[in-house]
């Protein structure tokens, strides 16, 4: 189980941490003693994402993830995948005491866990609560909407959660480091609207899942640049066929997409994030914290995975 879940993806989380702490640290080389410890945060994280994958994909109905079938769609796993989430996350509390109790770090370690799960926690709870709304009424669904729900289901556990463990792993306190967090928060955000776009537009084989936003009524990015873009027969196009299962539906909302240039302004919109996220992290008085942020800035811009 837990060879099938946490490993086969990219690990650029697990691995921010440990370059991250090597930045902020100014070396090229960790002794063996910090690489232990920045990989073992590292791979909490992964444990976390695999903990959080497992779940989503029930959620969602999915089908595939990382290139196999989602775990509860393995013969014989089925919901029993849902103790398995729960056995991978109390790993990280395990993985934590073992190597971390006696850290003067290890109370604000805990805590951030928690407190990252929670907001993960709470943001899938409005993506999948506004699901509803839009079946109702899809006008509902706008950037606002879109940009809270992503910003707390993605961002802090893909991107607040690594720096803020190899600033922790530095010695830091947290709570000086609110600038940053804020740029970590619109760079996940820049990044769930990448994942929005692959979920149509990426190719499966390569993305190694099969998107479902369309057949799950989701408020994606995509939706919500369609819905402000179409005339009002085009509008009742994406009404008459958004959230339903049937493969005709989702291509007659595809084919919108591509009449309405949604491809042409997500490369827009990818450009504009970067040189905005460039620009406030060159305002960042501190230059290793400056480094840290392009790196993971450049481990996703243009991604196509
Ligand atoms: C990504 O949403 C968000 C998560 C994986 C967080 C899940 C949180 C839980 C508390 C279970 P997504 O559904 O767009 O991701 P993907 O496209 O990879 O399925
Ligand atoms: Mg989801
Ligand atoms: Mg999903
Ligand atoms: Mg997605």
């Amino acid at each position: 189980m837990v060879d099938y879940n946490v490993l086969g993806g990219k690990c650029n989380r697990g691995l921010s941490v440990i370059d991250s702490y090597k930045i902020l640290k100014g070396v090229d080389v960790l002794s063996k003693e910090e690489t232990f410890l920045a990989c073992t945060l590292g791979w909490c994280i992964e444990w976390l994402q695999a903990y959080f994958l497992v779940l989503d994909d029930i959620m969602d109905n999915s089908q595939t993830r990382r290139g196999q079938p989602c775990w509860f769609r393995v013969p014989q796993v089925g919901l029993i995948a849902v103790n398995d989430g729960i056995i991978l996350r109390n790993h990280i509390s395990r993985i934590l005491q073992r190597h971390f109790k006696g850290k003067p770090y290890y109370v604000d370690l805990i805590d951030l866990f928690n407190e990252v799960e929670f907001k993960t926690a709470s943001g899938q709870l409005l993506d999948l609560i506004t699901t509803h709304e839009g079946e109702k009424d899809l006008s509902k669904y706008n950037l606002t909407v879109h940009r809270r729900i992503v910003q707390y289901k993605t961002a802090y556990y893909s991107f607040y959660l690594p720096v803020a463990c190899a600033l922790l792993l530095s010695g830091e306190n947290l709570d000086n480091f609110g600038d940053v967090k804020n740029i970590l928060v619109d760079m996940g955000t820049y990044f769930q609207v990448q994942d929005d776009y692959l979920d149509c537009f990426g190719d499966p084989e390569f993305i190694g899942k099969i998107g479902t936003d369309i057949e799950d009524n989701k408020c994606s990015w995509l939706v919500v640049q369609a819905l402000e873009h179409a005339d009002e027969s085009q509008k009742s196009i994406l009404f008459e066929n958004y959230g339903k299962s049937d493969p005709e539906s989702v291509a007659k909302v595809k084919d919108l997409y591509r009449e309405l240039n949604l491809e042409v302004l997500f490369h827009e919109y990818e450009r504009e994030s970067y040189n905005k996220l460039i620009a406030d992290i060159e305002a960042q008085p501190n230059k290793a914290v400056q480094t840290v942020l392009k790196s993971f800035l450049h481990k996703i811009y243009k991604r196509d995975k």
